[in-house]
């Protein structure tokens, strides 16, 4: 199964790497510089995004296709985010996905530009996809405005960049954990188990599930900036903010990460023997420090 969410993953990347290419297709002369830096941040990364988007929909039975531009929505959304994220008032990092980060290339101006254009194009894919019908469209484009605004990453941001090492306690750093981190998956799992059809309780199961799975992701994702070389992490690994792993080690930071990973599992009980591919995903996703 871990071969099979390997591939998954390779082939969804193509998938929203194309998607990406389409949504940014343009004849404009005069802002060809701002698509430009727009296409050099949307493209690479590993697209976790989508595909945990396309699984929770195939868990609902939504076909794959049907939830493209959804998914290629999420990941401009987390690419949006990055750009600002590496800006030099935010985390001023320099690399990014292994190359220089957007402002290092485009220039800070430029650079905030892109990100919020990218936001904006990743509403107008959802709200115009001809794939969902409008309440579908709706619903997605609902929760995905919300995980980047004051419920979202933007509110977890503030809290990480105003206190960084300062009085941080686990409230804290759950706090950011979830809207920084957390937030996008969960509104990606919820616009794909609505598209689904999803009744209530299994909507609230999934956005259990997505929680925990992205609380997990920022655990492993401190983790691997605490242990790996930014040649091999592909970005600044090096930041004065504070992060679970520095609040209580290595150790005890994984042991949460598993147990945000258990308690993701048990939301998925649910759907009985229908939760293959998510438990799988889990899986995958915990591994990749081990
Ligand atoms: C209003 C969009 C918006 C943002 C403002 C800058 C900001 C607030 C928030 C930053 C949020 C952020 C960068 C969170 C980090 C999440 C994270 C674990 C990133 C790494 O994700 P991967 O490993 O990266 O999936 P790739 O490169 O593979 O996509």
């Amino acid at each position: 199964m871990e071969q099979k969410i390997n591939t998954f993953l390779q082939d969804i990347k193509s998938v929203v790497d194309a998607e990406v290419n389409k949504a940014l297709h343009h004849d404009e002369t005069l802002t060809d510089g701002l698509y430009k830096a727009a296409e050099y941040s949307a493209a690479g990364g590993k697209r976790v995004r989508a595909v945990f988007t396309i699984l929770v929909g195939r868990l609902f039975g939504v076909k794959e296709d049907i939830l493209y531009k959804t998914a290629t929505a999420v990941e401009m959304i987390h690419a949006a985010s990055l750009i600002m994220d590496d800006l030099p008032y935010m985390d001023d990092s320099q690399l990014r996905r292994g190359k220089p980060a957007n402002h290092v290339v485009f220039g800070q101006d430029v650079a905030l530009c892109a990100s919020i254009a990218m936001l904006s194009h990743a509403l107008e894919l959802v709200l115009n996809d001809e794939a969902l019908d409008t309440a579908q469209r709706n619903h997605a484009a609902r929760v995905l405005t919300r995980a980047f605004g004051f419920d979202g990453l933007a509110a977890g941001q503030f809290v990480d960049l105003k206190l960084k090492t300062k009085n941080v306690d686990y409230a804290i750093i759950e706090f950011i954990n979830a809207k920084k981190t957390a937030a996008l998956f969960t509104a990606a799992g919820e616009a794909a188990a609505a598209i689904g059809g999803a009744g209530e309780k299994e909507l609230n199961a999934i956005v259990r599930y997505s929680e925990n799975i992205g609380f997990a992701f920022q655990i492993i994702d401190d983790l691997l900036d605490a242990s790996g070389s930014k040649t091999v992490v592909g970005k600044d690994t090096a930041h004065d903010k504070m992060n679970f792993v520095m609040l209580v080690g290595k150790d005890k930071a994984y042991e949460e990460a598993q147990k945000h990973t258990d308690e993701a599992l048990r939301a998925l009980e649910i759907f009985g023997d229908k939760n293959t591919e998510l438990k799988a995903l889990s899986a995958f996703l915990l591994k990749r420090v081990h």
